[in-house]
């Protein structure tokens, strides 16, 4: 393993680019291109080109660490690992099982984030699960089900992007979020394909679009619904599609009728031509997509919007056409898979309902216990957080750092301070892990073997390329050991292959039915996209009679089981879609204003985002010197009209105040933004923490906060250094 390069995967974003990672002869490890990984085709961003660096020892931690005296010191493995599982056993005793909670990461493999599910609800047995991919895509997840029965991030391969006659990119940048990406979107202009972007701002993507529509955060929903408008009036609407695969049109048609092209400018400030023009560029071609990305789903009604923008879709006759539909740019490694195995709050293995019978009855079958003994839906990630201290009294945290990325930052940081007890399990010191009383240093990435699902809905193979420092385990030791002290000594292998297997028959039969996948198969097809049943035939029946045994017996010859493995599902909803009519479903939405609007106290809307060279908290990006030197710190994007107003200079420190609190970092100023909207990215703790300011506002359906609008107001401070 030591002296070639081996195929791997990215740590960081949805896109899993494919890298090859080989060991240097004077130690550590350089990452290499991949060119046979049809996503990225060998490109990597700055921070995939500067992945290894987090691998070094110098860098994390590698050792546990308990609080003595009120201090993080060094322990050894068995006192760390007794110890959480003594504090968490002394409060389910005092306060009950739902005193204790679990969060998880969407960052997580798909064997731990399905362990970690089952940990909670089977060793645990408490219903306080849950995890961060609710901040992230939840309310596309919520939308796609209501409409569609089924949520998986793209029902389509990118590669079909360059394709399709024009593309709709709603609050997305890829140009900073996924780099390599933005060739299937460059290649779609070059094929005579039209690219419009919705964005408040003027990002390097909305840069490449042919139509840049600037709408005021948060009025996404009033936006789609106007365009809806125009496409009922002008006569554009697919009246065969609309017949023969949806139901519920006539009332989402009047829903959408109230919103007048003069209305939807006056909520969105987006001018009528340009929304008609928008109209015109999305309807004359054959094929078209819409793709959304955290602008729209980051709000208080973000499944509602995505809903609009999913109408749109229908109305038009995209979904299930070919090189059409609707998609949504899911965010974290594994912001998918993620998503479909039980760290949900609501969730069980395979994108299963906890509180549908016959789902409990399956997954309670194939671990081993009573249906009955499974606790019901619990609290959702920000709910969850708020109730740290109180109701709940203990919490395991695995794969976040809240302290920097959950709304309402200063409250959730207060909340984390005031638990009984907190253990977390990163590979670095994060802010969060910082307040813990144990924590426990984790293998990572190239250093444990697992499985991606990228946002293409590909399964992927993640490939231990180097040996973990000594005085580090993984993940799914630590869930061994721990279940293992309170009592339960089966069913939480360490060997992510055998994991994978459990996985494999608990989402059989499920809408993330991942029973035919393989790792052999992961490994020799570059990823096969879900669902992907098992099939009756020489594969065996392993997936239903709980043997791995269906593993190991495969033919030697690949070619011979060929024929009888199911090919997986590259593109979705062809034929039907999976509701119970087979129809797709018209939901009927009307605009509504965000949360929190602008006033004489706090008369600006903050929105919030990311830059190309920091990762989410910035708990990993942070530590790595380029990209540290390549975005620094926070700033706050004011546009010059504002900034005069505001007699601030670019570069002065400026604190931007909500309601929440107050944060502090220096102006840039740029045409690029609305002068009635600034913008700060999230990466940094500290003074200049956005998420001091956020709104933890939640959508009625995902759960999800307003990250992406809130009120403020904005002091200057002086010049910067
Ligand atoms: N460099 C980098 N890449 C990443 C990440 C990272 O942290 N850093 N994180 C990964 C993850 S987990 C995710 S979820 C993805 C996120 O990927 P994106 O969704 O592309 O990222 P954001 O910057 O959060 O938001 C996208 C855009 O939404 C715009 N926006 C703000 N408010 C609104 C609004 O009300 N309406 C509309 N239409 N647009 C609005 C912002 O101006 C921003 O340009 O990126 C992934 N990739
Ligand atoms: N204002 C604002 N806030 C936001 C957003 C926004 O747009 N605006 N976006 C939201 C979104 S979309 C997201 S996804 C969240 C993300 O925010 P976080 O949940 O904080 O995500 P990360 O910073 O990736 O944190 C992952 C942590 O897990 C550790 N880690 C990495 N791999 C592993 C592993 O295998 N095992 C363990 N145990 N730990 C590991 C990392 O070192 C890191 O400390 O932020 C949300 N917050
Ligand atoms: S785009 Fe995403 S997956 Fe690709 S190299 Fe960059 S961070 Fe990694
Ligand atoms: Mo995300």
């Amino acid at each position: 393993m030591e002296n070639t390069s081996t195929p791997t995967h990215c740590p960081y974003c949805a896109l899993q680019c494919g890298m090859n990672i080989t060991p240097l002869p004077q130690g550590g490890v350089e990452v290499t291109e991949r060119p046979d990984f049809p996503v990225n085709r060998g490109a990597l961003c700055g921070k995939g080109r500067a992945a290894a660096e987090v691998l070094s020892p110098a860098l994390r931690l590698t050792a546990p660490l308990v609080r003595e005296g009120g201090r993080l010191v060094e322990a050894g493995w068995t006192e760390a690992l007794d110890r959480i599982a003594e504090r968490l056993s002394a409060v389910r005793e005092r306060y009950g099982a739902d005193a204790l909670g679990v969060f998880g990461g969407g960052g997580l493999t798909n064997e731990k984030a399905y362990t970690l599910g089952k940990f909670a609800r089977v060793v645990l047995g408490t219903s306080q699960i849950d995890y961060n991919g609710r901040f992230c895509m939840s309310s596309a997840a919520a939308a796609g089900t209501r409409a569609f029965g089924l949520d998986r991030g793209l029902p389509f391969p990118l590669e079909d992007v360059p394709k399709t006659g024009c593309v709709i990119l709603v609050g997305s940048n890829p140009a900073e979020t996924m780099p390599p990406s933005l060739r299937f979107f460059t290649e779609l202009r070059d094929n005579g394909g039209t690219l419009i972007v919705v964005d408040p701002r003027r990002t390097r993507t909305a840069e490449q679009a042919d139509l840049h529509l600037a709408p005021r955060p948060g009025t996404d929903l009033a936006l789609a619904l106007g365009l809806l408008h125009l496409v009922v009036a002008e006569g554009r609407t697919d009246e065969e599609y609309i017949r023969e695969r949806t139901t519920g049109w006539e009332e989402a048609r009047a829903a959408a009728m109230a919103h007048w092209p003069e209305y939807v400018e006056r909520i969105t400030g987006v001018p009528v031509p340009q929304l008609r023009d928008a109209v015109r560029m999305f309807c004359a071609p054959e094929s078209a997509m819409v793709l959304t990305a955290r602008g729209p789903e980051q709000q208080s009604k973000g499944t509602d919007t995505v809903g609009a923008w999913i109408n749109l879709c229908l109305a038009t006759g995209r979904p299930g056409r070919p090189l059409s539909g609707y998609g949504c740019l899911t965010g974290q490694g594994n912001g998918q898979g993620g998503r479909e195995h039980g760290q949900k709050a609501d969730q069980l293995p395979g994108y299963r309902k906890l509180d549908d019978p016959a789902a409990r009855r399956h997954v309670a079958g194939v671990w081993g216990v009573d249906p009955d003994s499974l606790p019901g839906p619990g609290r959702s990630a920000y709910e969850l957080l708020d109730a740290l201290g109180t109701d709940v009294r203990a919490l395991l945290l695995m794969g976040s750092n809240p302290v920097v990325s959950a709304p309402r930052a200063a409250h959730v940081e207060q909340r984390l301070r005031s638990l009984d007890f907190l253990a977390v399990a990163d590979v670095v010191l994060s802010e969060t892990a910082q307040l813990a009383d144990v924590v426990l240093p984790v293998t990572q990435w190239a250093e444990e073997t697992g499985t991606t699902t990228s946002l293409e809905g590909r399964v992927l193979l993640r490939r231990q390329a180097v040996t973990p420092p000594p005085g580090v385990r993984s993940d799914l030791y630590v869930l061994h050991e721990l279940a293992a002290r309170l009592g339960v000594e089966k069913g939480f292998p360490t060997d992510p292959e055998e994991v994978f297997g459990e996985l494999r028959r608990a989402s059989a039969g499920g809408p993330a039915d991942y029973s035919g996948i393989t790792y052999r198969r992961l490994a020799e097809e570059n990823g096969v996209f879900w669902p992907c049943p098992e099939q009756p035939g020489p594969r065996g029946t392993g997936a239903a009679d709980g043997e791995d045994a269906a593993l190991d017996a495969l033919p030697d010859d690949p070619a011979a089981d060929a024929g009888a493995a199911h090919p997986g599902t590259p593109r979705l909803f062809l034929d039907r879609f999976p509701t119970p009519d087979g129809r797709a479903r018209f939901v009927p939405v009307v605009h509504r204003p965000t949360a929190e609007e602008p006033d004489a106290a706090y008369p600006l809307l903050l929105t919030t985002g990311r830059v190309v060279s920091q990762y989410q908290s910035g708990a990993q990006t942070r530590r790595v010197a380029e990209l540290n030197a390549a975005a620094p710190g926070p700033f706050v994007e004011l546009h010059p009209r504002l900034a005069a107003r505001l007699g601030a200079a670019d570069g002065d420190r400026v604190a931007v105040v909500s309601r929440r609190g107050r944060a502090v970092a220096p102006a840039r100023i740029t045409t690029a933004i609305r002068p009635d909207t600034v913008f700060m990215p999230f990466h940094w703790p500290g003074e200049g923490r956005a998420n001091t300011l956020t709104n933890p506002a939640l959508d009625p359906t995902s759960r999800m906060p307003e990250f992406k609008s809130c009120a403020v107001r904005v002091e200057v401070l002086g010049p910067g250094e």
